[in-house]
């Protein structure tokens, strides 16, 4: 086998502090490291799905998601193939900021492919996913994904939607 046959796509995990970003990448990967700087860190996993596909997964710092600008310079710069955005569903006080970013990376790039996983679904305080993209008017061509994030299924579902978005499937 070639080199040539061997991709590697680079999915972006984020969303507002504590969302869950860094339990999901945790339990999709099979080696994960973080990367410190001066006030900020990046966390990356790694999954090999096959022989001929690895997924590279990056967490940005998620103090920074707030920053309009350094956002847009953030999905301008990353040629990440795809993004998972990841909310705490249980924090509806935070909708409002976690839909600014969703609007962000969508105004950025309409055929961008994005899930949106609402975590925290253990928590009997969490809003149902329906309710979520009912609230958010999220429409029919962004999946909205019911998650826990240490639940190996619900985040390879997740993970599952997002590829294939990427191949402009519906998946069901
Ligand atoms: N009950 C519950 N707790 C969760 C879930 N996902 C994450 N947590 C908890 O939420 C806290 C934050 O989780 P992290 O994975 O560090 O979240 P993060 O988005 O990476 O946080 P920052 O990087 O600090 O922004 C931790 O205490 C986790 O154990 C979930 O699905 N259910
Ligand atoms: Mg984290």
């Amino acid at each position: 086998m070639s080199d040539s046959d061997q991709q590697t796509l680079k999915i972006i995990v984020m969303g507002l502090p504590n969302a869950g970003k860094s339990s999901f990448i945790q339990t999709i990967s099979d080696e994960v490291h973080r990367q410190q700087h001066a006030f900020s860190s990046w966390f990356f996993g790694r999954l090999a799905v096959d022989q001929y596909l690895t997924l590279q997964f990056a967490e940005p710092p998620s103090g920074k998601v707030a920053d309009f600008m350094w956002m847009r310079e953030l999905v301008g710069t990353m040629r990440a193939a795809g993004y998972i955005l990841m909310v705490d569903s249980t924090r509806s006080q935070s909708f409002g900021k976690f839909a600014s970013i969703l609007y962000t990376i969508r105004g950025f790039d309409l055929t961008m492919p994005v899930v949106v996983a609402t975590n925290k679904q253990d928590q009997p305080s969490a809003w149902s996913h329906e309710d979520i993209r009912i609230g958010l008017h999220i429409g029919s061509d962004v999946p909205v994904l019911p998650c826990v994030a240490n639940n190996r299924a619900l985040v390879e579902e997740v993970v599952v939607q997002l590829l294939y978005q990427m191949m402009g499937q519906t998946g069901d």
